[in-house]
């Protein structure tokens, strides 16, 4: 008696204590997991300001994007994602960087962990998340074995493709509750969705990951801790994968910079009067003007922006397919929708329409530049096409992404000619996108997945 209430105050003190920064050293912790506790919560949310697509946060450790977490065996951890930032970013659990859109295996119940001489597979008894609505478990998993397979993905990843009008949240009320599931089921409480997760597998102590069941790039490292809050596991294994797309020692891809001001990533060398001899003239006029800073920073963000934009635009058509051609043009449009977006949120985006406008854009063309790359890695094309002012001979050999060694616009008149072009387009594109979103969330909720496998997000353009 004595020493349980022990170790509830030791609990209680160690609660109040630090939740970790985020690191391999330091994992994000809840602050309601100290020793002794049993259940423990994360509540998450996305960011879309200063990086690639957006990144999970999570209030144990506000203000770090994508953290590593220290998650206890034997101990259930709940992540709520009941904030609308949620949406069109349900949160898996996986043994290696992204899961399924990498083709490795992710946390389910009939998947033994890796290393590990575990027979749990025989009752579907693996570790695996538990995708829950409220306190409603969606599957009819049993973490401790001998229930079903289904841990409730099926039911709870459709909804995340749900506009911000339907969704629920720890105050929802009886209108933000769609009436009818995308599945055609009557919906009769918040959705208030979680993921739970309880690792019960002894002999495994190695890291896995969180990461996006819809976008990739997304992932984040998940350390082990003993009771006491030890990292089981001190080095970083498994490794990132690919090294590519989550460059070591993190995975994160941030603005760093002169584009911090922009929360854009890869605009560093687009940049000044001259964007480094990639555009001749700037996009934007604002000689004899002046401008508040917010309005000033916006300006040069839109500046470099566009010319990135354009100068990602100026390729060798494919010879055969247009789709390639297509792709190769379209994706640079679609980078600039998202940074644009990206740029106007960092100016203190209060606007409810404009930020919901915002996040629909970042969100779902984001997707469709998964979409479109996965042609180009079907059909073996590299992402991103030679550009006019390569040398004949890179252009033929391919070779994606010059970034401007060799002497851009030779020839005016494609210049100007391009620019009333990216303009009218980004125009139509960001409309499009608004309206396409729209109808897309109100009906088909499978329109934006590609033989239900997601696919890689990232182009070497944007970073
Ligand atoms: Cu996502």
């Amino acid at each position: 008696m004595i020493f349980s209430a022990a170790v509830v105050l030791l609990g209680m003190l160690v609660s109040t204590s630090a939740s970790g920064t985020g690191t391999s050293l330091d994992p994000c912790v809840p602050d309601d997991c100290g020793i002794g506790a049993t259940s423990c919560v994360f509540d998450v949310k996305l960011v879309a300001v200063g990086n690639a697509v957006a990144y999970f946060e999570f209030d144990a450790c506000p203000g770090v994007q994508q953290p590593t977490l220290g998650l206890k065996r034997d101990v259930t951890y709940r992540f709520n994602q009941y904030d609308s930032t949620n949406i069109m970013h349900p949160l898996g659990l996986a043994y290696y960087t992204d899961g399924a859109h990498n083709d490795v295996e992710e946390l389910e119940p009939t998947i033994v962990p890796p290393g590990t001489t575990s027979s749990c597979d025989t009752n579907n008894g693996c570790p695996a998340p538990m995708y829950y609505q409220g306190e409603t478990f969606q599957g009819n998993f049993v973490a401790s074995g001998g229930g079903g397979a289904d841990f409730g993905l099926d039911a709870y990843e459709p909804f995340f493709k749900y506009p911000d009008f339907a969704w629920g949240g720890p105050d929802a009320g009886p209108n933000t509750i769609p009436a009818v599931s995308p599945s055609g089921v009557a919906v009769t409480a918040p959705l208030n969705w979680n993921m739970r997760i309880t690792q019960t597998a002894t002999d495994f102590d190695q890291d896995f990951f969180y990461f996006c069941h819809i976008h990739t790039g997304m992932s984040g490292r998940i350390k082990q801790l003993a009771a006491d809050g030890t990292i089981l596991s001190p080095n970083d294994f498994p490794a990132l994968f690919p090294a590519s797309l989550y460059p070591a020692p993190e995975y994160k891809v941030v603005s760093t910079g002169q584009e911090q001001i922009c929360g854009t990533v890869g605009l560093n060398t687009f940049f000044e009067d001259t964007h480094n001899g990639k555009c001749p003239t700037s996009f934007i006029c604002t000689e004899g003007l002046s401008f508040d800073t917010e309005s000033a920073n916006f300006n040069e963000c839109l500046d470099a922006m566009d010319c990135a934009m354009q100068f990602n635009m100026i390729i060798v058509p494919n010879a055969t397919d247009p789709i390639v051609t297509f792709v190769h043009s379209m994706v640079p449009h679609h980078i600039n929708a998202i940074q644009m977006c990206k740029t106007l949120m960092q100016t203190g985006l209060e606007d409810d329409a404009f930020l919901a406008l915002c996040w629909n854009i970042v969100n779902t063309q984001s997707l469709q530049i998964m979409e479109m790359n996965e042609y180009l890695a079907s059909n073996s094309i590299p992402e991103g096409s030679a550009k006019c002012f390569d040398t004949p001979a890179a252009a033929l050999a391919g070779s994606a992404n010059n970034n401007g060694n060799s002497e851009p616009f030779s020839n005016q008149e494609p210049f100007f000619i391009s620019i009333t072009v990216f303009v009218a387009a980004t125009f139509v594109v960001a409309v499009g996108s608004f309206f396409a979103a729209r109808r897309y969330f109100e009906g088909n909720e499978e329109a934006n997945v590609v033989g239900g496998k997601s696919v890689k997000m990232v182009d070497d353009n944007a970073l």
